[in-house]
């Protein structure tokens, strides 16, 4: 259980799948302007900044390279972090090849497992488990033999020689191929029976309720669909959607207060 202090007057933001880059330079860089908005919107209280994972359609770091792109965007969280905003980032399936650019640029705080927090406001703590969501309960075993290979120290090893034009281009080349699942991803109805999220949530839910551990809320990504569906009497599993539908119309944020949990649609300005 990771303990953060929240000063008065300030609150915690998560959102997730901003898959910065996806489908095009284009779409992704007005994307980008709208983020960047929002971050400028929030500073004058956030606390700390949650990203759940694939804010990046494809991430590698290598050893001395990093992918062009998305300056304003990085500039806009280093201005952030420079302000004392702590920046917490989780690895998507996407931008799992993260290693420690982020944690050196920005101190931002890199996880790669689901991983429990606490709240601490004045006069109350919140508890809250957060992640991206890949990998999760069961079945997808075609991605579950995927990931074993993209955090194979080896396939990373040899990835990372390839020469980054090549090794880039493959990259996009691969998250092509499945732009249409990704685009779709988010249209498909949530369906509580078959949701392998919700399932490994419901599994996770059900230990935390016996062990009175007092868990508020399980946040995640990954599936782009927004969800906030009840768990018992007082815990809610939330689904953070994405930030490339059409119209923003799956980007929700997360905001943690003092005053409890609020799950809202971002609104862009027009
Ligand atoms: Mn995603």
């Amino acid at each position: 259980m990771k303990q953060l202090i929240i000063p008065a007057g300030k609150q915690v933001y998560c959102i997730s799948d901003m898959h910065l880059g996806f489908p095009d330079a284009k779409t992704s860089r007005e994307r980008e302007r709208v983020l960047i908005d929002w971050l400028s919107h929030i500073q004058e209280d956030v606390s700390d900044l949650f990203l759940l994972g694939d804010i990046f359609d494809f991430w590698f770091e290598y050893k001395q390279v990093v992918p062009k792109g998305f300056v304003r965007f990085i500039g806009a969280l280093a201005s952030l972090a420079d302000q004392g905003v702590r920046l917490h980032v989780f690895v998507g399936n996407h931008d799992l090849w993260m290693k420690d650019y982020f944690e050196q640029e920005l101190g931002a705080i890199i996880y790669r497992e689901a991983t429990d927090f606490e709240f601490q406001f004045s006069d109350k703590h919140i508890r809250i488990c957060m992640g991206h969501g890949d990998g999760m309960g069961p079945g997808d075993y075609g991605y579950k033999l995927l990931k074993k290979v993209f955090v194979n120290p080896i396939a990373q090893f040899l990835f990372g020689w390839l020469h980054p034009d090549l090794g880039v281009r493959l990259a996009h080349a691969w998250s092509g191929t499945r732009k249409t699942s990704t685009i779709k991803a988010g249209e498909v109805p949530f369906d509580p029976e078959t949701d392998f999220i919700l399932s490994a949530v419901r599994d996770r839910y059900a230990i935390d309720h016996q062990l009175d551990r007092g868990v508020l809320a399980y946040v995640f990504g990954h599936r782009h669909h927004p969800i906030a569906m009840p768990l018992g009497d007082c815990a809610t599993y939330y689904n953070l959607g994405d930030w490339f539908s059409p119209a923003y119309k799956h980007a929700y944020v997360l905001k943690i207060t003092e005053n409890g949990l609020d799950f809202a649609l971002f609104q862009p300005k027009s």
